[in-house]
């Protein structure tokens, strides 16, 4: 492991002097200072298997160099980002692509950089070599009972890998959908993915949760049989007590009202996980934060005001997870920018008046309610975020300490440079 303690506390030793002054001055600004640095100790945000290579878009890819090679060195890249935030500490795993060879060694591996693994993922959205039916028409609703038949096998199959493995959810993401209209009768459909899916709750262990993608649109451009929230929501309240929907943060319509989704969905208990990202224009899959970072800070004044008022733990209460994908940027660095806005925005969040908001509300005082909201927006509680990274063995300038310890060159060393990471 390139990064160890000492490293980590020769770098925070240069840091901690101006960490100091900065930290000093937000606690003498706010009220909760300590309370906020032990919840932002505890919250952790997974890090998918697939965004640890290059991304690419469909004119081309640009391949960055190290890129990990196979699922033991996709643990160790997230084993290198925990050890410099210690906010990163679980991976999800899609299958086929990081299907485990042997579970023991891989668990073992996990353990020793202190990860968990967090959802599975299927995938019926492509074909895979000598696999017996297409998807070309979708999976779960096809028309065809015998496709039907074998992406519920599939899901089945992921599950087995998770249990395997210690996870405790599966998500699923569905391309299905039509891209012309009059392609699809949309009440089958449906029916169609409901059934599937009901077999695939069957198989699900009593302790694990479901967790249901939407998507607006893309790769069908006409309709996606799981659109949008409501059609999640609807699916999740017929499957049953473990079936929750799941929010990719850019998988709407453009301007949607993201933050009033997860406020109902908080509130009626089937907001079951979130997907981080950015976008200007549809499906980006930005750095988190990057573009909107305040509908960033909204989302989270919902979820910390919603998780409230259900006596859900923050950290525990969902699926925290990025979805990104970097064309430009090392993965590593974006991942640990991602993280960072994730951490920003939840203290942020964590900072609002909320007796004062909601005695505004009530009195229907807009100019207040404004201003308290943006009243914590403008904070700058990065020294708080800091201040948890130092307290829970971190780096107090992540990317700082990435950039001078050259760990991309070391990753290229030991790997080569023209390394290809299995993923989107
Ligand atoms: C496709 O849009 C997607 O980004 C979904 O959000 C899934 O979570 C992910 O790919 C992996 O299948
Ligand atoms: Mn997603």
């Amino acid at each position: 492991m390139p990064v160890n303690a000492k490293l980590i506390e020769d770098h925070n030793e240069q840091h901690i002097k101006a960490h100091r002054r900065k930290f000093d001055f937000i606690t003498a600004e706010i009220a909760n200072a300590e309370a906020i640095v032990q919840k932002l100790v505890e919250f952790n945000i997974a890090i998918p298997s697939w965004a640890l290579g290059t991304g690419g878009t469909r004119f081309g890819r640009f391949s960055g160099g190290g890129e990990p090679r196979n699922l033991e060195e996709k643990i160790e890249d997230v084993g290198l980002l925990h050890a410099l935030n210690r906010s990163s500490g679980a991976i999800s795993l899609h299958i086929p692509w990081d299907i485990p060879e042997n579970y023991g060694a891989i668990k073992a591996l996990a353990a020793q950089y202190q990860l968990q693994f967090d959802a599975v993922n299927s995938n019926t959205f492509q074909d895979q070599p000598g696999q017996a039916l297409s998807y070309k028409f979708g999976s779960l609703h096809h028309v065809d009972a015998k496709v039907r038949q074998q992406a519920v096998r599939h899901n089945i199959e992921v599950i087995r890998h998770g249990v395997e493995l210690g996870s405790k959810a599966l998500t699923v993401w569905l391309a299905d959908g039509s891209s012309f209209p009059g392609q699809l009768n949309f009440r089958k459909a449906f029916q169609r993915t409901l059934e599937s899916l009901q077999e695939i709750y069957r198989a699900l262990p009593a302790d694990w949760k479901l967790l249901i993608e939407y998507k607006a649109f893309e790769p069908s451009f006409y309709s996606t049989t799981i659109g949008d929230w409501g059609q999640s929501f609807t699916l999740a309240n017929k499957l049953g007590p473990q079936a929750y929907t799941l929010v990719d943060l850019g998988h709407h319509l453009a301007n949607a009202n993201i933050e009033q989704i997860v406020a109902l969905l908080l509130m009626e208990g089937k907001l079951g996980g979130f997907h981080f990202n950015d976008s200007k224009y549809a499906d980006d899959d930005l750095t988190a934060g990057s573009i909107k970072p305040y509908q960033l800070f909204l989302i989270f004044n919902e979820l910390v005001e919603g998780m409230d008022a259900r006596g859900l733990d923050h950290a525990t209460g969902l699926g925290w997870m990025i979805d990104a994908s970097h064309n430009l940027k090392d993965p590593l660095e974006d991942l640990l920018q991602s993280v960072e806005a994730i951490m920003i925005a939840y203290a942020q969040a964590l900072t609002v008046d909320r007796q004062g908001l909601v005695l505004a509300q009530e009195q229907n005082d807009v100019v207040k309610c404004q201003e308290i909201l943006q009243q914590a927006f403008r904070t700058d509680v990065r020294p708080l975020v800091a201040e948890a990274r130092l307290v829970a063995g971190a780096a107090l300038d992540p990317i700082g300490l990435y950039r001078k310890s050259q760990l991309r060159k070391l990753l290229i060393d030991r790997r080569g440079a023209k390394t290809i990471a299995t993923g989107l």
